[in-house]
């Protein structure tokens, strides 16, 4: 029996002596000391023996099963200390390097002009407002003073959906519905997405719009030039001119044609103003007391102005821009210049 249990914990130990993983160390122990293995097998035949050699073959056997235990552990004390060192060696950081660079989003130059033309208009007491993007004939056109016969309902200007419901060709819908509900005083500004089939450098089937309106006792065309005037000097540059030339809308009467000093040549003429010194910027007026009284506004006791005015346009003059597609193509070359 002694013989016997030498040899195992020899050929132990050799097998130990070539293991170099945990899982290989773990089938030595299971091949030794498992259920089935070579010492419990030596244990279990202890039973058979006459009961005299008992004590010492017993003895014998337990000694070995304990130093092949000592074996075990030991050897898995020094593969778990080099598995940690591999570990350490592969996951090793350098936490002394420079962080990976994350590149920031901006602002669309359209939505940056939006926020600020937003910001000078709530500055002179105005409301921001939004509406459907689909509309009907009655808030497009009907409630506008728009006659059945007018080139802006014609079919090549404007979406049809059917007979009936069109894409908004101008924000002016969301003031009618704002007409409907509120009671004068009425300060809105309304910016959003408007439709119309168009297609070229200076025109985009889908473009921007904002429109403002103020209903009050005694409005007058004065207000309406004071508030485009301070709107014009927050956006060009606080030297800028406006002026009014008379023009016509079926919404306004009188209706006007906005321009501002160009602020490339500060008036002398260059190409931009095409050598007037002035750029058309929005079309306005005050609003017709037809459209009023449409709404249930009492025109008698109350007047207002009203302005409307491409979003893209105003880009363009601001940044020098002479292709509006640009703006729609999501060129991150061109994005990049306006963070
Ligand atoms: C413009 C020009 C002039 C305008 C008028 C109205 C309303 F609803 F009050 F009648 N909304 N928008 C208006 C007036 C729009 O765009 C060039």
């Amino acid at each position: 029996m002694k013989e016997k249990t030498e040899m195992l914990v020899k050929e132990c130990s050799d097998y130990l002596n070539q293991c170099n993983d945990l899982n290989d160390l773990n089938r030595i122990k299971i091949k030794y000391l498992g259920k089935n293995g070579l010492i419990t097998a030596l244990l279990k035949n202890l039973r058979d023996l006459p009961s005299e050699q008992r004590p010492f073959a017993g003895k014998t056997v337990n000694d070995a099963r304990e130093k092949i235990q000592t074996l075990l552990d030991e050897k898995e004390g020094e593969l778990k200390k080099s598995e940690s060192g591999i570990l350490l060696e592969k996951e090793w950081i350098d936490v002394t390097l420079p962080g990976k660079n994350t590149t920031r989003g901006s602002l669309h130059p359209i939505t940056k002009i939006i926020d600020e033309i937003i910001s000078v208009f709530s500055g002179l007491g105005f409301e921001y407002k939004e509406g459907p993007e689909i509309e009907t004939d009655y808030y497009c056109f009907q409630a506008l003073n728009i006659p059945k016969d007018h080139p802006a309902r014609d079919m090549q200007d404007t979406f049809y959906i059917n007979e009936n419901i069109v894409l908004r060709s101008h924000t002016s819908p969301v003031q009618v519905r704002n007409m409907e509900i509120s009671k004068p005083p009425i300060r809105i500004v309304n910016p959003g997405r408007v439709y119309r089939a168009d297609d070229d450098a200076t025109h985009s089937p889908m473009f921007h719009q904002i429109e403002g309106l103020c209903i009050d006792e005694h409005i007058s065309l004065g207000d309406l030039k004071g508030v485009l005037e301070e709107f014009a000097k927050n956006i060009f540059s606080k030297d800028t001119k406006i002026r009014f030339r008379p023009s016509y809308f079926p919404f306004t009467e009188p209706s006007v044609e906005v321009d501002v000093s160009c602020s490339i040549c500060k008036g002398k003429g260059c190409k931009i103003c095409k050598g007037t010194g002035w750029i058309e910027i929005l079309g306005a007026g005050i609003v017709n007391p037809a459209v009023l009284e449409q709404s249930n506004i009492d025109s008698k006791k109350y007047s207002g102005f009203a302005f409307g005015c491409g979003i893209e346009r105003i880009a363009m003059i601001k940044y020098g821009i002479d292709d509006m597609r640009i703006l729609f193509d999501n060129d991150l070359r061109f994005l990049r210049q306006y963070k």
